[in-house]
C-alpha cells in the first residue's frame, strides 16, 4: 500500500489528477483546503484542494478508461475503512508522524460516515464530504423523482464543470442544472408538409387516455386550433370487441360532429382509410389498450396496423403517473411499432415529473403533448420545455430567462376561443 497527497485548483480537478496518475483503485482519506502561493512575488494566494489517500502498490501503473466510473473518495464502506485503519495502525507503529496524523484525521472521516444515515433504495446519496451545494441540488433532483442515472449524470456535470470556488454560487449552480433539465427534454415537430389523408394514430397500455386523448385532438384539428386552418377530421376505432369502447369514442363524435368508423381486421382498417382518403385531411386512429407484457397481442394489433401504411405516424400514449421502471419497459415494448412521439397525459394527477422528463432522455423520445384533465375536449396542450421547468418542486425557475432559452412556438399553441 502506497500514500499519496496531490494538490490541484478544485475538488473535480483533484480527483482527475489522483485517477490519472494511480487509477481508479486509489482511495481518497483526506480531503482539505490549502492556502497556495503564486502570482508575482507570490502576493497572490489561493486556495487549492488537497487530497490524501492510499493506493495498492501493485496498482501505481493502472489500467484506467474514461468511461469507468469513478468512486467517489467517501464510497469506502466501514468494513474496508477498518481494514485500512488496521494496516494504518501497523504502519504507526515505526511512528512516522505523517502516518499519526492521517490515522487522527481518518478516525474522524469514520465518525463523519457512521453519523451519516443511509436510506435504503434512494438511491445515491451525497457524500457528507461533498459540498452543500451539490447536496442540495442532488436532494432537490431525488424529490422530483429524477431516476439515480439522470441524477448522476447531472452530478457529474456539476462536478466537472464547476470548481470548489464556483460551487459556492448555489444560484448560478442550480441555474444551470435547470437548463440542463430543459435540453434534456425533446419536443416533437410536427412536419408541415405531409401528404394528406395525414393518419395519426395512438397506441398505449390499457387506460391511459388514448380515446379521451384522440377526442382533444379531432376536436382542436377541426375547429383549427392547431395547426393553421380547420382540418376535416375522420375517427377510426379497431376496439370494437370490448363493451362500450365503441360507444365510448362514438359519442364524442356524435357530440362534435365528427364522423367514426370501426374497423375489424387488416382488410377493413385498409378499405376504410382507402374511403376516406379522398376527401379527409387527417385519420385519427384509437387502438385497444394492450398490457405491455403481452407481447402477442401487441404483435397481433401491430399487424392489423400495418393497414395504415408506412406514412401513418405512431404516438405513444403514456400518464405522468407511470413509475420509473415501468415507463422504461412500455417505450421498449412499444418499440416496434416505431412511434415518433410520447403523448404524456394525465399530467394533471402529478406535480413530479422527473420520472418521465428521466426516462425519455434514457430512450431520446420525444413528447409531442400533454394532457392534463379529464374535459375533452379542453384539457389538451402542445408540449413545451418550460410546461416541464416551471413544474419542477423546490428548483427556482427563472421564467424570463427560460421563456428566452427555449421559446416555445407561439403559433403552435392550442388556445381554445372562448
Ligand atoms: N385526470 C385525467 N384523467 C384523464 C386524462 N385523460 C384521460 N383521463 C381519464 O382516464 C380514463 C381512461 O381514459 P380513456 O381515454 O378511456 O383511456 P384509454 O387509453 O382509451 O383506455 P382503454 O381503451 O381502456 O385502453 C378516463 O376516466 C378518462 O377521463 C387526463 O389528462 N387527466
Ligand atoms: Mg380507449
Amino acid at each position: 500500500m502506497d500514500y499519496f497527497t496531490e494538490q490541484a485548483p478544485s475538488y473535480a480537478q483533484c480527483l482527475e489528477k489522483i485517477r490519472s496518475k494511480y487509477g481508479d483503485s486509489a482511495k481518497v482519506m483526506i480531503k482539505k483546503t490549502v492556502p497556495v502561493k503564486g502570482g508575482f512575488l507570490n502576493l497572490f494566494s489561493r486556495e487549492w484542494v488537497e487530497m490524501t489517500g492510499i493506493v495498492s502498490s501493485s496498482q501505481a501503473k493502472y489500467n484506467f478508461t474514461a468511461q469507468t466510473a469513478p468512486r467517489k473518495p467517501m464510497d469506502l464502506n466501514s468494513a474496508e475503512l477498518d481494514e485500512e485503519k488496521k494496516k494504518l495502525i501497523a504502519a504507526a507503529g515505526k511512528s512516522d508522524p505523517t502516518l499519526q496524523m492521517l490515522l487522527s484525521e481518518m478516525r474522524t472521516i469514520k465518525e463523519k460516515i457512521d453519523s451519516v444515515s443511509v436510506s435504503a433504495g434512494s438511491g445515491p446519496v451525497p457524500s457528507s464530504q461533498d459540498h452543500p451545494t451539490l447536496t442540495r441540488i442532488e436532494n432537490l433532483l431525488n424529490q422530483n423523482d429524477f431516476t439515480p442515472r439522470y441524477r448522476a449524470g447531472i452530478m457529474d456535470r456539476v462536478r466537472r464543470e464547476f470548481s470548489l470556488e464556483a460551487l459556492e454560487d448555489f444560484k448560478a449552480v442550480e441555474e444551470k442544472a435547470v437548463e440542463w433539465i430543459g435540453e434534456s427534454i425533446l419536443i416533437y415537430k410536427e412536419d408541415q408538409y405531409q401528404a394528406r389523408p395525414r393518419i395519426v394514430v395512438l397506441v398505449g397500455p390499457t387506460g391511459v387516455g388514448k380515446t379521451t386523448t384522440i377526442a382533444k385532438l379531432a376536436a382542436a384539428y377541426m375547429l383549427g386550433e392547431i395547426g393553421k386552418r380547420p382540418l376535416s377530421v375522420r375517427m377510426i376505432t379497431i376496439d370494437n370487441f370490448r363493451i362500450g369502447a365503441e360507444q365510448q369514442i362514438e359519442r364524442y363524435g356524435q357530440i362534435m360532429g365528427i364522423p367514426v368508423e370501426s374497423a375489424e381486421n387488416y382488410r377493413e382498417l385498409k378499405e376504410v382509410i382507402a374511403f376516406n382518403s379522398e376527401n379527409v385531411d387527417l385519420i385519427l386512429i384509437d387502438t385497444i389498450g394492450k398490457s405491455p407484457r403481452s407481447s402477442v397481442e401487441l404483435a397481433e394489433m401491430k399487424e392489423l396496423l400495418d393497414a395504415c401504411g408506412s406514412r401513418a405516424e405512431f404516438h405513444l400514449a403514456l400518464p405522468a403517473t407511470t413509475k420509473s421502471s415501468d415507463l422504461t419497459e412500455i417505450l421498449k415494448q412499444y418499440e416496434p411499432f416505431g412511434y415518433r412521439s410520447v403523448i404524456i397525459t394525465k399530467m394533471d394527477e402529478t406535480i413530479r415529473l422527473g420520472n418521465v422528463i428521466s426516462a425519455l432522455s434514457d430512450k431520446g423520445k420525444c413528447v409531442s403533448y400533454i394532457t392534463e384533465g379529464q374535459q375533452v375536449p379542453k384539457d389538451i396542450q402542445k408540449a413545451e420545455v418550460m410546461r416541464f421547468l416551471v413544474n419542477l418542486e423546490g428548483f427556482t425557475v427563472d421564467r424570463m430567462k427560460f421563456e428566452s432559452v427555449f421559446p416555445g412556438d407561439e403559433s403552435e399553441l392550442i388556445r381554445w376561443r372562448q
